[in-house]
C-alpha cells in the first residue's frame, strides 16, 4: 500500500535537511502553501467572479496592466508571509520596491505572485514562482538591496504553484524536486511526485515562434534545427507553448523539453525577470538534472544589478540546453 504523505508532514521529515532546521523555514514554506490555497480558491472562480476579473486599474513596473487577481495574489502572499515573522524582506513582480518586514528575520523571499496573468480571462493555467535565501545583512537590521540581489547559487529554496487542471505546489531545497497536488475537498496537499527529474532526451520546445525573426542566428538556426526531420533523433520536435510560464516549465520538466524565452531585437534582455522568474526555476531544473542558460552562461552565476532585472532565458534537460548554446557559440 502506498504511504500517503502531506506537504506538511514531508516539510517536517526533511527539515533536518534544511540549514539549522530551526523550523524557521518549515514556518516559511507553510505561509506560502496558506496563501496558495485561499489564491487557488479564487482563481478556479474567476470565471465567476466579476469583481476579481478584468484589470486593476494599476500597472506593474514592467508596465503591464494589473489584473485583480495579480494584486489578490500578491496581498495575500504577503499577509501570509508577514505573519509567520521569518521574513525580513520581499520582493515581488507587482511591487516597485523590496519591503522590508521584520528585521529579525533570516530569509528573504522574491517572488512572481501570478504570472502569465493575461491567460486568467482565457482560463489557462497561471501560476505562482518563490526563490529564498538567507540574508546576507546582520539579524536585527532592516533588510537592504543587497540581500535580494544574491546570484541564484545562493538560492536555500525554490518554487512554483501551477493552478491547472489540478493544482500543484512543487519545490526544491537542495535535495531534489517534490511535486505536492491539491485535494481541494479537504484542503491538503499530498506528496505525488517526488524526486521529479527531466526525461534524458527532450523532445519537444516551447517558444513564441513570432519572435523568431527578432532573434539572433543562433537562436533561427536552433529552432530550425528541432523542425528538421531526423528519426534518429527524434526530430521533428513536438512544439508546444502556452504562454504561461510555469505551465510550460511544468509541462516541459514532466513530457521533457525545452523553454526558450530569447532576446529580441525589441527586447535585447529578453522578457522573463532574473530574480522571481528565471533563478527559482533554474534551482528547480538543475535539481531535476536539467540546466538553465541565458545562452552563453548558468543562469545562477548572473550577478543581479536590480530587482526586476530581465534575462533572455533558456531552461530544460542539459543535453537541449547545450545543444542551443553550441548553436549561439557558432554564431
Ligand atoms: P509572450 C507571462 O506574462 C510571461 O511572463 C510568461 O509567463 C510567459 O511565458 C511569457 O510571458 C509569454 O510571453 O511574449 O510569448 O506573450
Amino acid at each position: 500500500m502506498e504511504k500517503v504523505v502531506t506537504l506538511g508532514e514531508f516539510i517536517i521529515e526533511k527539515q533536518s535537511d534544511f540549514h539549522g532546521s530551526t523550523g524557521e523555514f518549515s514556518s516559511l514554506l507553510s505561509a506560502i502553501r496558506l496563501a496558495s490555497k485561499i489564491v487557488n480558491q479564487q482563481v478556479n472562480k474567476a470565471g465567476l467572479m466579476q469583481h476579481i476579473l478584468g484589470s486593476a486599474g494599476g500597472q506593474n513596473i514592467q508596465g503591464e496592466e494589473q489584473q485583480k487577481l495579480d494584486v489578490f495574489a500578491n496581498d495575500q502572499f504577503i499577509k501570509a508571509l508577514i505573519g509567520r515573522k521569518v521574513i525580513c524582506g520581499i520582493a515581488s513582480e507587482e511591487n516597485d520596491e523590496y519591503i522590508p518586514i521584520n528585521n529579525d528575520g533570516r530569509y528573504i523571499i522574491a517572488m512572481d505572485p501570478l504570472d502569465g496573468s493575461s491567460n486568467i480571462d482565457v482560463n489557462v493555467s497561471i501560476g505562482t514562482i518563490f526563490s529564498i535565501y538567507n540574508r546576507i545583512t546582520p539579524v536585527g537590521h532592516q533588510v537592504r538591496a543587497e540581500d535580494f540581489l544574491q546570484k541564484g547559487s545562493k538560492q536555500v529554496a525554490a518554487g512554483y504553484v501551477i493552478y491547472g487542471s489540478s493544482t500543484m505546489l512543487v519545490y526544491t531545497t537542495g535535495n531534489g524536486v517534490h511535486g505536492f497536488t491539491y485535494d481541494p475537498g479537504i484542503g491538503v496537499y499530498f506528496l505525488s511526485h517526488p524526486d521529479m527529474k527531466f526525461p534524458d532526451a527532450g523532445k519537444m520546445y516551447s517558444m513564441n515562434e513570432g519572435n523568431v525573426n527578432k532573434c539572433s542566428a543562433g537562436v533561427k538556426q536552433y529552432v530550425d534545427y528541432c523542425k528538421h526531420i531526423d528519426s534518429a533523433t527524434k526530430r521533428p520536435y513536438t512544439a508546444r507553448y502556452i504562454g504561461s510560464l510555469v505551465a510550460d516549465f511544468h509541462r516541459n520538466l514532466i513530457k521533457g523539453g525545452i523553454y526558450l524565452y530569447p532576446a529580441t531585437t525589441d527586447a535585447p534582455q529578453g522578457k522573463l525577470r532574473l530574480l522571481y522568474e528565471c533563478n527559482p526555476l533554474a534551482f528547480i531544473a538543475e535539481q531535476a538534472g536539467g540546466k538553465a542558460s541565458d545562452g552563453h552562461r548558468n543562469i545562477m552565476e548572473i550577478e543581479p544589478t536590480s530587482l526586476h532585472q530581465r534575462v533572455p532565458y533558456f531552461v530544460g534537460p542539459k543535453s537541449m540546453v547545450d545543444k542551443l548554446e553550441d548553436f549561439i557559440k557558432q554564431e
